[in-house]
């Protein structure tokens, strides 16, 4: 048996895979799913002050290849008290296996610094167990708002004013995805002057600023933000292990790194776990699939840790090895003996490869030719 615990800010996980904030978190119904999945946590959906409905629909789009996703829900949600609630976290975790629980999370991004400090001091004062608050300093849909998390004055002024008030409950950020690495150096600079308050970072939120063109309509797919929203899913998974690599390597060792963009198998998660994430949470797979996406991704991460003779995914976080010649000559023979000697040949969508169909054209027209000769198809007339 390999395990796949973990610990998040010094709070054990029984698997490091957990659902992100955001799709199907906002309310105890969905959140009950997650609690019964092999989730090793629950995150809610990030909270405002008061509940609110979000931008006008449609407000969603998956791409037809299923690469990507884009969404500018513009924070609908039920406002923090709901969140908070014991009867929320009670009918939450009422999904827990019998005798079974599992820490219960909430997120909040609020629209202003004294917003998120007025739904602090709510948690820090609310008798229900909560150990760890997801700050969202990365949402890409408030209409008219940029991304928090960008601006690093006013990064450093919120960390700051947080830090004053002293609160007891552990705090995480949820960051954007830096695109330069020269910003991400910047930022991480900045979340290490807070590292006795910042337990962990979740890198990285959807991708802002992104647009779906519909061919037919000839407009957005999206309606609201004159169709710009957040990217997620596959498409963002190469930018995301960036970002986690880099701040793990620039965070202090204090602060844990939690893994998001386009995983979708338990090969995802361990190449997060490889470029230094502690755990991973899921986001665009669980609202295409549903919660029984963590029972499926836990299965493929125990298989895949299995096969590579790992016991623990303790082995595998931040084991990323450097490029090597031996590194890629193993991978080459790997592939060849995946591909049964044709390495190199592209795979068709059942899985044989163009060298295998070259193969079976040549059988085919040898037998079309013994055909022939035997019906006399191929005698000269003069025979
Ligand atoms: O609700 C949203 O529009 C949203 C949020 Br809060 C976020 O953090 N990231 C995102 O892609 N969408």
């Amino acid at each position: 048996m390999v395990s796949l615990e973990t610990t998040l800010a010094g709070i054990p996980l029984k698997t490091c895979v957990y659902n992100a904030s955001g799709p199907r978190s906002g309310n105890s119904s969905a959140l009950a799913k997650v609690a019964a999945s092999r989730s090793g946590a629950i995150l809610a959906k990030s909270a405002t002050v008061s509940s609110q409905n979000g931008n006008p629909q449609p407000r969603t789009w998956h791409s037809p290849d299923d690469k990507a996703s884009m969404n500018s829900e513009g924070l609908p949600n039920n406002g923090i008290d709901y969140y908070i609630e014991s009867s929320t976290i009670e009918e939450t975790l009422a999904g827990c296996k019998e005798g079974s629980t599992k820490p219960y999370m909430v997120s909040i991004s609020g629209k202003t610094l004294d917003d998120n400090l007025a739904m602090l001091d709510k948690i820090n004062t609310s008798p229900a167990n909560i150990p760890l608050v997801e700050l969202n300093l990365a949402c890409p849909n408030v209409i008219g708002k940029p991304i928090i998390a960008y601006d690093f004055d006013q990064l450093k002024m919120i960390l700051k004013t947080i830090q004053s008030k002293k609160y007891k409950v552990k705090l995480g950020l949820k960051l954007p995805p830096y695109l330069d690495s020269k910003h991400l150096s910047q930022a991480a600079a900045i979340i290490n002057e807070y590292s006795s308050m910042v337990s962990y970072v979740a890198s990285i939120n959807t991708i802002g600023n992104a647009l779906s063109v519909d061919p037919v309509s000839e407009a957005p797919f999206i309606s609201s933000n004159n169709g710009l929203a957040g990217l997620s899913g596959p498409a963002v998974k190469y930018t995301a292990l960036a970002n986690v690599r880099q701040m793990r390597e620039q965070l202090d060792k204090s602060i844990d790194v939690v893994g998001v963009g386009g995983i979708e198998s338990g090969t995802d998660v361990f190449l997060f776990l490889l470029c230094g994430a502690t755990a991973v949470q899921v986001g665009t797979c669980h609202w295409k699939e549903g919660a029984t996406c963590f029972d499926r991704i836990c299965n493929e991460l125990e298989t895949i840790l299995q096969e590579k003779g790992y016991s623990s995914v303790q082995d595998v976080i931040g084991q990323l090895k450097p490029w090597s010649k031996e590194g890629a000559a193993k991978s080459r023979a790997a592939k060849k003996l995946e591909t049964g000697g044709s390495a190199g040949a592209t795979k068709t969508a059942n899985g044989s490869s163009d060298f295998a169909k070259m193969l079976n054209n040549i059988l085919l027209v040898v037998i079309a030719i013994l055909l022939a000769d035997k019906f006399g198809v191929l005698q000269s007339p003069t025979e």
